[in-house]
């Protein structure tokens, strides 16, 4: 199957339009996002794919979403985790829900049954699609790609030379397409990767990323996929113009007392390059090379981790950006757990504070 047989084409110029992807079993932020951006019948939404596994409600965020579909200005698109009903037999099920929940999960928790209350793998995909098999043809009649006058929305990504020829299996799951290039005359948005991985100037930011050479739009904000994740809205304005908006979970704390800093230039290394070099770990920041970009910068200690063959890699994504903040503004904490210094997201943008700038 390719892009053009599963694909919708819309006009959507003059209207206000939201995009969201990658909700990932979060109906609660999703539908505090729908209300921050104050979606209405007189909008047209878009949901990018990857509505489950992940989070937390992955049966309840897809009832919800299969409500939303039932009007006239509500759209979506498939992501390759939304493809679970129809991967129930694949080989690789079990591992894959060893690593995270997933619907399956939501799935036995609704009825009250666990992975050994079956006796096959087989018997589990046979017992979900006798009682779902009408929601794995809900997620089967979702086209692969819509098309509009400005923007083609997709996934993951597509074909570099002819869009139209795309595989359906390219256009979920292709990695990184936010480097790659295309040959359309129009923006290509896509969710799929987190837009942090790709780093500008070295700072971690979940906002929406905009290349205007290449014309691509990266809106996935690494909700449920990074620790300082949000969900991230796409709108595009009825003029044309664009801005976003986020929601995220994480705990607002005051800042009580102001810190600046002079002079930084900031690294960021996200998955999988995570490979480091140290000496010795010293108390609160250690001198480390990254190995992948052979370059110097401080890592928090807890951040590093033994690889297991003598080596040593970080544990998460790293920045070592410190943020400037003021006495009364709000920020959130991602990480209050090490010594003397708390990383904090302020905005879309993580970073260090000394741990006495905080209430
Ligand atoms: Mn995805």
């Amino acid at each position: 199957m390719k892009l053009k047989d599963h694909y919708l084409s819309l006009a959507i110029r003059g209207k206000r339009t939201i995009v969201i992807s990658d909700i990932h079993g979060e109906k609660e932020l999703f539908q505090r996002l729908l209300q921050q951006v104050g979606f209405s019948d007189d909008d047209l939404l878009i949901i990018g794919g990857d509505i489950i596994d992940k989070g937390r409600d992955s049966i309840g965020t897809m009832r919800y979403v299969f409500e939303l579909l039932e009007r006239p200005n509500v759209y979506m698109i498939e992501g390759n985790c939304d493809r679970i009903l129809d991967e129930l037999y694949e080989d690789w099920l079990y591992d894959y829900m060893d690593r995270r929940r997933t619907w399956v999960h939501d799935y036995l928790d609704e009825v009250d049954r666990s992975l050994d209350d079956y006796d096959s793998q087989q018997q589990l995909g046979d017992d979900i699609l006798e009682k779902y098999s009408d929601y794995q043809a809900m997620f089967n009649t979702l086209p692969t790609a819509i098309e509009t006058e400005d923007y083609l929305f997709v996934h993951a990504g597509i074909d570099g030379v002819d869009y139209l020829e795309t595989a359906r299996e390219q256009a979920l799951n292709m990695p990184n397409f936010y480097t790659q290039s295309h040959q359309l005359d129009k923006y290509v948005v896509v969710g799929h990767y987190p837009a942090c991985n790709y780093v500008e100037h070295g700072i971690y930011c979940h906002d929406i990323k905009i290349n205007d050479a290449r014309k691509i739009i990266a809106i996935d904000g690494g909700n449920q996929v990074k620790p300082s994740g949000q969900l991230n809205a796409l709108i595009i304005e009825p003029d044309g113009s664009l801005c976003s908006e986020h929601v995220d979970d994480h705990p607002v704390q005051e800042v009580i007392q102001s810190f600046e800093v002079t002079v930084q230039s900031p690294h960021t290394f996200t998955f999988p390059e995570f490979d480091i070099m140290i000496e010795d770990i010293e108390p609160y920041f250690t001198k480390a090379v990254h190995t992948h970009s052979n370059t110097e910068f401080m890592v928090k200690s807890e951040y590093i981790q033994e690889d297991g063959t003598g080596g040593y890699r970080l544990k998460e994504d790293y920045t070592d950006l410190f943020l400037d903040v003021e006495a009364g503004e709000h920020v959130k904490v991602i990480d209050d757990t090490c010594s003397g210094y708390v990383l904090i997201k302020k905005g879309s943008i993580v970073g260090w504070v000394p741990e006495e700038v905080l209430a």
